[in-house]
């Protein structure tokens, strides 16, 4: 009924204008409830714009047309997206207008997203490009195809500016769109060359034989990636910096209709690195894909040990996480479009149950066959897997021990030297700022409020966490005190629910060793305890940077521009005081300034992007500065919590 409805009406009825006002209340749609089509309109949500550009170039290359991809971030703030398609169809659509002012200005246009058979509409992904021109103040389409250059302009979020004409001849064929995001809309958001440089470096790995170019122009800088071994080069890249204990293990495969290609590579690490993917697509949270190739390689590794007796004890096996300590890999899905189902509040998250089936039996063969032909390397990734589970064995009675008492004075002991506790019994309200240095520790502790606040000072540099293994993390004096002090466990075991404290805050000099350290605890939350990441329970402190003293009285000052802001506003004099660290501080105003609910600014950890935030600790490492600043810019979603300074 509904369908008959609107095959009349838009029969009869639909006039060339009321099609138009129809369409700018389409826009309009878009542009009153801008996250409902992006997400969000902070800097991410910027960001989708240009992923839903470039993804309709990928989509030309994914049905064999083109081969190239370019990404300019011009200085305006403006991006120009081109790819070497076929070109967008010019013609005359039956409405009257060109093709391409349709494409551009109705929602869902074209029936090129539900033909394509692996378009993925999981999620944001998807929406069209005329939600990116109702977001954008300018938009200019380009396409040369049939021997001509023809060229579309909009403006003020998708009204024409210039209807499609020919401009000139080209036997060159292809689609270049440039938008300009409408800055009303995505207030005082630019463009992250680091950001898109890694979605388009992962895109190339997933499609090989296509050559991405990202170019900046207000930096200057510029990135080309070309892969010709798809995500065997994937985990190549993935394993660079660590010692690998085989070349890659690749196969590919499809059972109902659904295809599956994994690569996979054991180093000697202890860190599990699992990337997938869905038509070309991460999949950040996981899903069935992930779960069911899991299943497969435990069941492949311990069939086989059992069948060459290669445990120790009868009825030993070895668990998952005994299987996958050192292993990175990355799958890849491809799903047809009826049987996409996504889950989670982002949609990373695969549903469809057949997928874990698939992906299961698919690895499970491979890995067994992989497995008898290459006994060497299979003894290797076994001797390992059994030494985890040694050491995961060992840590559980280790942990029981303290549970019955045995343990519980030295526990005591380690922290009743440096932890200043909360009296409070209610652990949701309680918090454990872990304080950079013995001196502002011992300030900190006096002023702190003693129902809710407790104080762990730090002493100097934290353990790099990046390559030591739950054992010498244990055997570290500094990160044991904060495990007792959280009192809820470590690794696999921890479980957030009895933590002792509802917000660990990081609370380090605004300086550069400051930035390390709070990179150094990150990274240990990250790898041992990241349930409390997840959970948003994880916080970094922003002590002020300046203060300033008027005849009025005293002012804190977080940042640079503020206190350019605030000098513009004043007259007469005035002294500015600038903190260089939380020792600069008295114990009063540290605790005004940076831990009072009242007036402090928190702000959350989450971390955005896991499996590259891993690859990049490595990075950070080093001793230069810049790429450490960068990464906690690009890497660490520092969100304003709800108790900020005004
Ligand atoms: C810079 C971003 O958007 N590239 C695109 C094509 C090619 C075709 C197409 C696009 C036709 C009727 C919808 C060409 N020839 N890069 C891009 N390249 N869209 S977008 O078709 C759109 C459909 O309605 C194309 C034959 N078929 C398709």
């Amino acid at each position: 009924m509904l369908y008959f409805l609107m095959v009349s009406s838009m029969a009869s009825k639909n006039t060339y204008d009321e099609h138009s006002i129809k369409i700018l209340e389409g826009l309009e749609a878009v542009r009153k409830r801008p996250g409902m089509y992006i997400g969000s309109t902070d800097k991410r949500g910027m960001h989708h714009l240009v992923w839903e550009i470039v993804d309709n170039g990928i989509d030309e290359v994914i049905n064999g047309y083109g081969d190239y991809i370019k990404i300019l971030l011009h200085k305006d703030g403006s991006v120009t997206v081109a790819d070497n398609g076929r070109g967008v169809p010019i013609g005359k659509h039956e409405s009257g207008k060109s093709t391409p002012e349709v494409i551009y200005t109705i929602l869902h246009a074209g029936g090129k997203f539900e033909e394509a058979g692996y378009k993925v509409s999981g999620g944001l992904h998807g929406v069209g490009a005329s939600v990116v021109n109702a977001l954008s103040s300018y938009m200019e389409v380009t396409i040369y195809r049939e021997g001509k250059i023809s060229q579309i302009k909009f403006h003020d979020g998708g009204k024409v500016l210039s209807p499609l004409k020919t401009i000139g001849e080209s036997k060159k064929t292809g689609t270049i769109v440039t938008f300009l995001p409408d800055k009303e809309i995505f207030k005082n958001c630019t463009f992250s060359f680091t950001t898109i440089c890694e979605r388009m470096q992962e895109s190339a790995f997933l499609l090989s034989n296509v050559t991405i170019e990202v170019i900046d122009e207000e930096d200057n800088l510029s990135a080309k990636y070309h892969y010709e071994n798809g995500i065997i080069s994937f985990v190549e890249y993935i394993n660079e910096n660590r010692n690998v204990l085989h070349k890659p293990i690749h196969f590919a495969s499809t059972k109902n209709k659904i295809d599956v290609e994994i690569a996979m590579q054991y180093t000697d690490s202890y860190n599990e690195q699992i990337l997938s993917f869905v038509n070309n697509v991460k999949t950040g949270d996981g899903g069935t894909h992930e779960v069911g190739f899991k299943t497969g390689i435990t069941k492949a590794f311990n069939d086989y040990a059992k069948s060459n007796n290669l445990l120790k004890g009868k009825d030993a096996s070895l668990d998952g996480s005994d299987v996958r300590e050192g292993l990175s890999a990355i799958i890849s899905v491809k799903i047809p479009e009826d049987l996409l189902q996504f889950e989670g509040q982002t949609k990373g998250k695969l549903g469809t149950p057949e997928a874990r089936s698939v992906t299961e039996s698919i690895t499970y063969e491979n890995i067994k066959f992989f497995l008898e032909e290459n006994k060497e390397i299979a003894l290797s990734i076994l001797e390992k897997a059994q030494k985890s589970k040694e050491a995961r064995e060992a840590a559980r009675k280790a942990r029981e021990q303290v549970r019955k008492g045995n343990g519980k004075n030295n526990k005591e002991r380690v922290l009743s030297e440096k932890l200043a506790k909360a009296t409070g019994k209610d652990y949701a309200k309680n918090e454990l700022f872990l304080v950079e240095g013995d001196s502002a520790g011992g300030s900190a502790k006096p002023v702190r409020n003693r129902e809710t606040q407790a104080i762990l000072p730090l002493r100097g540099k934290v353990l790099n966490c990046e390559k030591a293994s739950q054992h010498e993390i244990e055997a570290n004096a500094e990160l044991r005190q904060i495990e007792y002090a959280i009192g809820a466990g470590l690794g696999q075991s921890f479980d957030y629910t009895e933590s002792n404290y509802g917000k660990v805050i990081i609370m380090t000099d605004a300086d550069v060793d400051g930035s390390h350290i709070q990179i150094l605890l990150i990274t240990f939350f990250y790898r041992f305890m990241r349930p409390l990441i997840e959970q948003g329970m994880l916080y970094v402190a922003t002590p002020p940077l300046y203060a300033i003293e008027t005849s009025k009285g005293k002012e804190y000052i977080a940042t640079d521009e503020e206190l350019e802001e605030k000098k513009k506003t004043l007259k007469g004099n005035y002294k500015v005081q600038r903190f260089k660290g939380l020792g600069e501080m008295d114990p009063d105003e540290l605790y005004e300034t940076t831990m009072d609910p009242k007036n402090r600014r928190l702000m959350r950890v989450s971390i955005t992007d896991a499996a590259l935030a891993e690859k990049r600790i490595h990075v950070l490492m080093g001793d230069e500065v810049a790429p450490r600043k960068e990464w906690i810019n690009e890497n660490v979603d520092f969100t304003l919590e709800d108790d900020f300074r005004k």
